[in-house]
């Protein structure tokens, strides 16, 4: 799968939204996600705007932002529309079914009225996918949303193991849920084979391997090109720099050079 183009991949995908997102990153040229983990919806809104032409996509962790409201939503959609990137809420879901319904759909947020995409642990088994599209409104509604299933994560000393990520592939791929899994988010090639999935991968820094709390990183050209990443995910190393706008053009180049040169070989 990591031969092919995002092209051809978009042509594969049994997910609208995926084969949306491949599209996306093939003709703006990007296979850059920022993580916007930060705290107040003015920065998280002025760091779209200046890195949004940018990006795929946006992962926004919608329980750290201290003055939530729907006007902070309107115009994180307004932005996405202006600059052409999805918006991810990286919630990671896990619970039984009838939870992550209500999770996902009511509550302060009502994530689901916004976020094209969101992530999910498979720890509850293959009814967390079920519970997700359960919130959702019909077919019509399932066709504009998705989720990516983690399988692997980037922090130290994590419990994954490797049945636990075969049993996730499983979970993604099979039957009644191959058209809302969108993704695997994972940190190796070896996790899924399906080319209609995206592979996400969180932990890229360029100049830093580890935090002080456990998170690993590794290059963008290592993730592409050798881990089989298809979207680079970045926080503090876009969010700390001095002129974030230089470092998404930097990270973009850098992840995008190392997709062209994965695909030439
Ligand atoms: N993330 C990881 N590792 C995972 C899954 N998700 O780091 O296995 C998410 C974090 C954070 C972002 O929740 O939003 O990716 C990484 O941020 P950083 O680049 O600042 O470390």
């Amino acid at each position: 799968r990591t031969k092919l183009t995002y092209e051809s991949r978009a042509n594969l995908a049994k997910s609208s939204i995926a084969k949306r997102l491949f599209n996306l990153m093939a003709t703006k040229q990007t296979n850059l996600c920022l993580a916007a983990d930060l705290t107040k919806s003015d920065e998280i809104l002025d760091i779209a705007d200046k890195c949004g032409p940018y990006i795929c996509l946006l992962k926004t962790h919608v329980d750290i932002v201290e003055d939530f409201s729907e006007s902070f939503i309107s115009n994180l959609q307004a932005l996405a529309t202006r600059h052409n990137f999805l918006i991810m809420e990286d919630r990671k879901f896990v619970d039984i079914g009838n939870t992550v319904s209500l999770q996902y759909s009511k509550g302060v947020y009502k994530i689901s009225n916004w976020a094209d995409l969101v992530t999910a642990h498979t720890l509850p088994g293959r009814s967390i996918v079920q519970g997700l599209k359960a919130a959702l409104d019909g077919e019509a509604a399932v066709k504009e949303r998705g989720v990516f299933l983690l399988a692997e994560m980037s922090s130290s000393g994590n419990l994954i193991d490797d049945k636990y990520k075969e049993s996730s592939n499983k979970i993604a791929t099979e039957g009644s849920n191959v058209d809302f899994v969108a993704g695997i988010v994972c940190q190796s090639a070896n996790c899924f084979a399906f080319p209609g999935l995206v592979q996400l991968t969180p932990g890229i820094k360029i100049d830093e391997s580890v935090d002080k709390l456990g998170q690993q990183y590794q290059s963008p050209e290592h993730a592409v090109k050798e881990r089989g990443a298809d979207i680079g995910v970045v926080g503090r190393g876009i969010l700390q720099a001095g002129n974030v706008q230089q470092a998404a053009i930097n990270y973009r180049d850098r992840l995008w050079a190392a997709y062209t040169d994965r695909i030439a070989k």
